[in-house]
């Protein structure tokens, strides 16, 4: 039997105990920690997250604290979006780029106060990138890891449960906006958030010591409701068109060409990380786009460590970031990171490990 190796490096979530204590099977790494990815029945849990709520250890999730004067300035030099209108309470989804334009990480930002934001990240080490550019610059920050870890619950009736436990000012929350408080003396902020598009809220733990009991109260309330542990690595993610940095990107990847466009402001300033880059990429377009993939075949063949390569007529056009059975659409779904000039409604091969397989693309979102 496989088990993880507990060592000082891999660190659990504050809901690990939780995790073990709901079933989990199976789990994956993500910012060196442990992220369950499953409880053993996945279509029951997607059922539960397409037609209930589905509650997901995603402590993983790290928040890269900026906190001091130049919190504000150090946001906006990190992210190539307009940050000026952000608002205390209220998140952004913020692409993150290097110096070239490439996608490091695509955190959702949160203002906290006029001096204190978090940046609650995607899987990379965004904390040792923002320390850095903060003394580069001679910034007056602090860049800090705190000690805060968000659950998810997620699915249509993720609403119900959470304003049953912290009461309906919750359903006035617009989308990535939150506010903290507490529950039973443990100190959270919640959000309406979340990686599905099924609807939902996290919560973000601010006392890690107290995982098991913040756990245990969401999934107590939400009994009448039929909530049940789940994962964001399921196949919803890939219906509904999210993005996962690090799987569906590579090391050369701009956020043009995984539809992150809309969250990129050229005007800001030219101090920006990557903005200059950015600019150039716009204006000369990009190289390849990301599409949906519908694949024949009538079973499950999810991918695996590898990405696959993507042909027409014989010749490689791009590759296979991701590939999951799709329970509504009743067929293998993948994303295509591939030649600009590729378009929709091509039929093109795509080299699995046991022989090409002819696909469909699509644009994205599949449903
Ligand atoms: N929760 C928290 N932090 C995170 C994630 C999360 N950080 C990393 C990663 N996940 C960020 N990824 C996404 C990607 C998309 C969305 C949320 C997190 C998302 N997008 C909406 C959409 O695509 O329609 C809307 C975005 C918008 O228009 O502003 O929700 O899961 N805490």
């Amino acid at each position: 039997m496989f088990s993880i190796f507990p060592t000082a490096r891999l660190r659990p979530s504050p809901f690990y105990q939780s995790a073990l204590a709901e079933g989990m099977v199976a789990a994956s790494v993500y910012n060196r920690m442990i992220m369950p990815t499953s409880y053993g029945d996945p279509e029951a849990e997607y059922w539960r997250l397409i037609n209930g709520v589905s509650q997901w250890d995603v402590g993983v999730e790290r928040q890269v604290q900026l906190k001091g004067p130049d919190a504000g300035r150090l946001a906006q030099i990190l992210a190539p979006r307009d940050l000026s209108g952000c608002k205390v309470g209220q998140g952004k989804y913020v692409p993150l780029c290097n110096h070239r334009g490439t996608i490091l990480n695509d955190p959702i930002l949160l203002k906290l106060a006029d001096d204190l934001y978090w940046l609650s990240i995607a899987d990379s080490d965004i904390w040792f990138w923002a320390g850095a550019i903060a003394a580069e610059r001679g910034l007056n920050v602090e860049v800090s890891e705190p000690d805060v870890s968000p659950m998810a619950l997620q699915g249509p009736k993720a609403e119900e449960v959470v304003a049953h436990v912290l009461g309906d000012w919750v359903r006035d929350l617009k989308y990535f906006w939150f506010k903290e408080t507490e529950i039973d003396g443990i100190p959270i902020a919640v959000q309406r958030s979340g990686w599905s598009k099924q609807g939902g809220f996290e919560i973000y733990l601010k006392d890690g010591s107290k995982g098991t009991r913040l756990w245990n109260i969401f999934k107590e309330a939400g009994q009448p409701w039929g909530i049940g542990p789940g994962a964001p690595a399921t196949p919803e993610r890939t219906e509904s068109g999210l993005l996962s940095v690090g799987g569906d990107t590579d090391d050369q990847t701009n956020p043009f060409e995984v539809r992150l466009g809309k969250y990129i402001d050229l005007d800001v300033p030219d101090d920006v990380i990557g903005i200059k880059a950015l600019r150039q990429i716009k204006a000369e377009g990009v190289q390849r786009h990301q599409l949906g993939l519908i694949l024949d075949g009538e079973t499950a063949k999810p991918l695996g460590f590898q990405r696959e390569a993507i042909e027409v007529d014989g010749t490689r056009v791009g590759t296979m970031t991701n590939c999951n059975w799709s329970f509504r659409m009743k067929a293998n779904i993948g994303f295509a990171l591939i030649r600009a000039d590729v378009m929709p409604d091509t039929t093109v091969q795509v080299i699995r490990p046991d022989g090409p397989v002819s696909a469909r693309l699509v644009p994205l979102p599949f449903l």
